[in-house]
């Protein structure tokens, strides 16, 4: 009989129970949150044959088209977790304001975007969904948005369902980076790819190239001089990928490095980046750093920036460390230039 492996459910209780910090109503969530991707998982694999594709006819507040999968996977996720005794409140890419959990008072604050690369849905290409946890202030007496704009340093804990060829759940809790494979036929995830390292080096970026003409200097820098190859100042040839959607690119880079952006683009100066800080950089960040990685607005570590809206939008530049401090390395260059 193939060795099992260490199940997420295990893990979860060896974490709370070896005193690694993890403690027992945060592990709980976390269970929870698994569960609502596993369901996740199994309605997108049904695909056409459930009548799940397609458009919803409606626009989230982003002002973006809904899938009909988004709003699924949005009430999913809001009407299984606004049970957890462990939540006070939730907020979505989906949903203008907060969501309150009327029914608990609980430590934690969750904060998603339910089905990110929903465009690719439709042409069976891999989405996910991400999440970050914050914990609820203590003094807050009725809950507010100014309680889920911390810095994402505050995150404690961080992660993302893809599924792709298979469902993996990555997760870090301030202890490193696990990553779990949901076996179907059990429906239980199993622990196969612990301790993930992001490689320090890479020869792989990812951009949306077709972006080209609106990018800042300094981003044009670094993707000419990859793109100049070994007869250029890098002195070694690149290769490019681009999913269009995050979770699978972040999820190749944790896999092998990489660097990926999605940087400032000068079409609205009101929008500094087509990524939202709250549910999308921010966990993606805490799970990068903690893989070995860096991750940056291009001016600043993205953990430290204080959001200001909900739905805000920042640039992201993220992935194995060399490189993403190659990156910066140039917008320091160009804020010197500028203040000179
Ligand atoms: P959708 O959820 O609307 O497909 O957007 C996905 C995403 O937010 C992120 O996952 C991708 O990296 C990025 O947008 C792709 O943006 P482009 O469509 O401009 O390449």
């Amino acid at each position: 009989m193939r060795d099992q492996g260490t199940s997420l459910t295990q893990y979860l209780s060896d974490g709370v129970r070896q005193g690694s910090g993890l403690e027992a109503d945060l592990a709980t969530l976390i269970g929870e949150i698994a569960a609502v991707c596993k369901t996740l998982s199994y309605a997108i694999r049904a695909g056409g044959l459930e009548g799940v594709l397609g458009t919803a006819g409606t626009e989230n507040v982003q002002g973006e088209t809904q899938q009909k999968l988004d709003v699924f996977a949005n009430e999913a996720m809001l009407h299984s977790l606004e049970r957890s005794e462990h939540l006070a409140g939730m907020a979505s890419e989906e949903m203008t304001d907060i969501y309150p959990v009327s029914a608990a008072r609980g430590r934690y604050l969750l904060i998603f975007d339910p089905l990110d690369g929903s465009s690719n849905i439709d042409v069976n290409v891999s989405v996910g969904t991400i999440f970050s946890v914050l914990r609820t202030p203590t003094a807050a007496a009725e809950l507010s948005v100014k309680d889920f704009l911390r810095p994402g340093r505050e995150q404690v804990c961080a992660g993302y369902a893809l599924y792709g060829p298979s469902t993996m759940l990555v997760l870090t809790t301030g202890n490193g980076v696990d990553a779990f494979t949901l076996d179907p036929r059990v429906g239980e995830y199993i622990l196969t790819h612990p301790r993930r390292q992001i490689p320090a080096d890479t020869r792989e970026f990812a951009i949306n190239m077709s972006n080209q003409r609106f990018w800042d200097p300094p981003v044009l820098r670094y993707i000419r001089e990859c793109l100049e190859g070994r007869q250029g100042p890098r002195g070694k040839d690149f290769n490019m990928r681009w999913v269009a959607s995050m979770v699978a690119e972040v999820h190749r880079v944790l896999s092998r490095g990489g660097v990926f952006m999605y940087p400032y683009d000068c079409r609205e100066p009101k929008r500094p980046g087509r990524l939202r800080l709250m549910y999308e950089a921010n966990p993606m960040a805490m799970i990068v750093e903690q893989a070995g990685g860096v991750a940056s607005t291009g001016y600043e570590r993205m953990l430290d920036v204080q959001p200001t809206d909900l739905h805000q939008r920042i640039p992201v530049i993220l992935g194995s460390r060399s490189e993403v401090v190659q990156v910066t390395s140039y917008h320091a260059e160009t804020a010197a230039e500028v203040a000179r």
